[in-house]
């Protein structure tokens, strides 16, 4: 039995995300989605929005479960019994940030990181430029899932 963990942000998940879940439960048995908190970024959703909105983008992925998490992803990963992290990756720049924290955990606790490249057409697709555009009153609507994108417009006031 194979179990990974997909870890992020997901502030909030996007198209993108979704695509990487998708594949990366076609490599796995099971793909626990966990989302975490990045302490360099700012939020717009709570821990428990977030965690409701990736059940609802999960839901069809049957394969996949979501929880939170806090602390160490190694110690998360222990804890479940994963074998790996997977990662995606849009291009140079995850690579570098992505590198080290994987030659970290693998350092830490002997866990893998799988790295998934993006779909070329999703690529552009960050978390951090949705929630800038969609601010600014920008349409946002298919890059992220029907259920995220209304509770976006909700948190804007424009629902
Ligand atoms: N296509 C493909 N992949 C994508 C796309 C896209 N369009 N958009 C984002 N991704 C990938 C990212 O590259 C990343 O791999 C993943 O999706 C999640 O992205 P985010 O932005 O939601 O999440 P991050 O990078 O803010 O999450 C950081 C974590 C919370 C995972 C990280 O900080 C962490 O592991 N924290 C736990 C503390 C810890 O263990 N620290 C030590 C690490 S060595």
């Amino acid at each position: 039995m194979t179990r990974a963990v997909c870890p992020g942000s997901f502030d909030p998940v996007t198209n993108g995300h979704v695509d990487i879940f998708r594949r990366a439960a076609g490599l796995f048995d099971e793909l626990v989605v966990a989302t975490g908190t990045n302490p360099s970024k700012s939020r717009m959703f709570d821990p428990e929005a977030r965690l409701e909105m990736l059940r609802e983008a999960c839901a069809d992925l049957p394969n996949v479960t979501v929880r939170g998490f806090s602390g160490l992803i190694v110690d998360f990963c222990r804890e479940i019994g994963a074998q790996a992290i997977v990662k995606g990756l849009r291009g140079g720049n995850d690579y570098e940030y992505e590198l080290p924290m994987a030659q970290m955990n693998s350092h830490l606790t002997g866990v893998e990181t799988v790295f998934i490249p993006t779909t070329a057409a999703l690529g552009y697709i960050s978390s951090s430029l949705v929630k800038e555009v969609a601010s600014l009153g920008g349409d946002v609507s298919d890059l992220v899932p029907p259920a995220v994108h209304a509770r976006m417009m909700e948190r804007l006031g424009r629902s």
